[in-house]
């Protein structure tokens, strides 16, 4: 028996995929004393590109990665996998509304949780990154009754790298010194990053920042614009900070301790958000792979009324999709 980790990677030849695999086997996401095992699924159009990246992932010799298999199969892909990372999912096309978008990649996301609870390892852990990436986790949990809801978590960590290096460069400050900074909600424009209790430097951030308009205003505006700005300079969407953030998330979900993160967890109600739907809230990892939301974390009536609006926005997503549940 290999005891090397096995982990399913969807959507492996898409522009996150090139930035994540090799570092995955390079040994930033699991050490550098974890061998990995990749199991790699595309759509058939893009199998020729993902044998491509096979090769590459060969070309690097790198010593800790022990095998790359890549299909079209799910049942192949997620087959003993103890990290499922869905990042491939239809992106929006030419007048498609975000309604569309939600039914056509609710119908993959039903298909990869049901193959996921069928063939991955008992030991599994999911993260969805594919957009939209909380209503696309809700449903890919719904399918299983093997694994609980707690083995699914969606992505929010690029959100909260974009706010927390933006609080660094407006304090003047290096971006370790900012700490505690959550997305709550949607990972979408709606979602709200709470500078009021973050840290700078150890103190309260509003405190050091001292500008209340700016907190409130461009900061917010800011950090839920940065994925359309990326797109605007680059001409394609963020994937080597995607990637990255991908690694903080499993690294935040194996690593035990005080540190505060903000990952897109099942509701149970905290914070006002709905019941049932996957949203950005505070989480502390106390064994790997365990988590639990911090809930004694207070918000004013601004912020209230912000968590108020990405809660509804998550409630009306799962009225949309509500067949594939
Ligand atoms: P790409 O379009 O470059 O790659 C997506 C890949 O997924 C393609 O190769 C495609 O063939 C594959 N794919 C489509 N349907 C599939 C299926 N049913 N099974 C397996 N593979 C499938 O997109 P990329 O830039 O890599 O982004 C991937 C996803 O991440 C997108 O949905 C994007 O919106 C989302 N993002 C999410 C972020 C987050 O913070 N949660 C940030 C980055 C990114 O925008």
């Amino acid at each position: 028996m290999s005891s090397a980790t096995t982990v399913a990677i969807t959507g492996a030849a898409g522009q996150i995929g090139y930035s994540l695999l090799p570092r995955i086997a390079a040994g930033e996401m699991f050490g550098p004393d974890r061998k990995i095992r990749l199991q790699l699924l595309e759509i058939p159009p893009a199998l020729d590109a993902l044998r491509g990246v096979a090769m590459e992932l060969q070309d690097c010799a790198f010593p800790l990665l022990e095998e790359v298999v890549t299909t079209t199969d799910p049942d192949v892909a997620f087959s003993g996998a103890s990290w499922c990372l869905l990042v491939g999912s239809k992106p929006r096309g030419p007048g498609m509304e975000r309604a569309d978008l939600l039914l056509e990649n609710g119908r993959i996301f039903v298909g990869q949780g049901s193959s996921i609870d069928a063939r991955a390892a008992a030991d599994c852990r999911v993260v969805v990154v594919g957009n939209p990436c909380n209503t696309n986790c809700m449903i890919a949990a719904a399918q299983g009754s093997r694994l609980g809801p707690e083995r699914y978590s969606a992505m929010m960590r690029l959100d909260q790298n974009r706010a927390t290096a933006l609080l660094a460069q407006k304090a003047g400050v290096a971006v370790e010194e900012v700490g505690d900074v959550i997305v709550y909600g949607n990972h979408s424009p709606s979602m709200y990053p709470d500078a009021a209790n973050a840290r700078i430097a150890g103190q309260p951030a509003p405190a050091v920042i001292g500008d209340s308009d700016w907190l409130r205003g461009e900061f917010l505006e800011t950090v839920g614009q940065r994925g359309a700005a990326i797109i605007a300079a680059r001409g394609l969407s963020s994937a080597a900070s995607a990637a990255n953030a991908l690694i903080d998330h499993v690294h935040a979900l194996n690593t035990p301790g005080k540190t505060l993160h903000g990952l897109a967890v099942c509701s149970r109600g905290e914070y006002g958000m709905p019941r049932g739907v996957w949203a950005g809230l505070p989480v502390r990892t106390s064994a790997p792979g365990v988590f639990a939301v911090v809930e004694d974390i207070e918000h004013d009536s601004f912020a209230r009324n912000a968590l108020e609006k990405t809660g509804a926005e998550l409630a009306h997503e799962r009225e949309l999709v509500a067949d594939f549940l």
